[in-house]
């Protein structure tokens, strides 16, 4: 059959196989992909590419080479992350950590959003993240129950395409919803025992403004591991440690077990927040356990 035309477009959201693709002209094409597209982890929501059209058929047949891409969440081409914490579920700061290490790798830009400000325990929770983070990314206090906070959250993300990324049940799609003004995202419950959220969101999908702003709510999770690479490096994404990394007597220090560390001096001068030093020793001995079986 001849084909009728190619469209180029971004697939917008993922559902077992099936993509929907938005093109320059705001239509939605419904595709599956081709080939070695077919494969698993081969597209990624935010994926700029060329479908062949058919009558009704449409075909993703190639990808255009991707601005930035992250596996947890599973997007691609994002200006930004911001990454959501609130009160409850208990939040899990090695994860954020590790979600900061990711945006520093592919270059974009990083928000943390405290959300549930109704919630008791949220003003302890907002000050311990300006004092961890405030110097990495912008850190900004919100509720998507009663808006307070969200005209903020749109000014981040004004004119730019983010994701939000954090454990479930935080209030990701809660929060798109109140940036939508309405609710187009199915939102879940926390479990009265556990404290933790059910998974509710289960693909990724894209929302767009009129403005052209973009979000994409995606799912949460709790497990994540950064694709390895030699520890000796990771002390680099902590960019917090820049300003005390030049009094460190030797070259290449890992502020780990040296002595004369510039960081650990800034650790006990309460400079560096002692809990995210703490939590880069566990992510460096976790790296170097990962490293020393890294051939199996
Ligand atoms: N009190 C309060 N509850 C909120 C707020 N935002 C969200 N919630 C509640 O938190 C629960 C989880 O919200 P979701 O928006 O589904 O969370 P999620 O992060 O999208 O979760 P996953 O899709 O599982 O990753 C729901 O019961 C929401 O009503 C808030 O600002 N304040
Ligand atoms: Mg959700
Ligand atoms: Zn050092």
């Amino acid at each position: 059959m001849a084909i009728d035309t190619v469209r180029q477009g971004q697939i917008i959201k993922g559902v077992a196989g099936k993509y929907s693709v938005k093109t320059d002209n705001g239509e939605i094409l419904r595709c599956f992909a081709r080939g070695k597209l077919r494969e698993n982890g081969a597209l990624y929501v935010g994926d700029y590419v060329d479908v062949e059209v058919n009558g009704k058929e449409c075909v993703i047949k190639d990808v255009l080479p991707r601005k930035s891409m992250l596996v947890r969440p599973y997007v691609s081409n994002i200006d930004g992350i911001v990454i959501v914490i609130s009160p409850v579920p208990k939040p899990d700061l090695l994860l954020v950590d590790k979600l900061i290490i990711s945006c520093i790798q592919q270059g974009i830009d990083c928000a943390l959003c405290v959300n549930k400000c109704d919630m008791p325990g949220v003003d302890e929770l907002y000050e311990a993240a300006k004092k961890e983070y405030g110097s990495i990314a912008t850190v900004i206090l919100t509720c998507a129950e009663d808006g307070r906070g969200v005209e903020e959250l749109k000014n981040i993300i004004s004119g730019r395409y983010y994701c939000l990324a954090g454990q479930s049940a935080v209030g990701k799609s809660s929060l798109v919803n109140a940036l939508v003004g309405d609710k187009i995202m199915e939102t879940g419950e926390i479990g009265e025992k556990s404290g933790r959220g059910k998974h509710t969101t289960r693909h990724v999908e894209i929302v767009e403004f009129e403005d052209g702003t973009k979000i994409a709510d995606t799912c949460g999770f709790s497990m994540f591991e950064i694709p390895l690479f030699d520890p000796m490096f990771l002390e680099s994404y902590y960019i917090d440690f820049d300003k005390y990394r030049e009094n460190c007597r030797f070259r290449g220090c890992t502020h780990t077990v040296e002595e004369c560390c510039g960081v650990k001096e800034a650790v006990e001068l309460g400079e560096i927040p002692k809990e995210r030093y703490e939590r880069y020793l566990k992510l460096y001995e976790e790296f170097n356990k990962r490293w020393e079986k890294r051939y199996g």
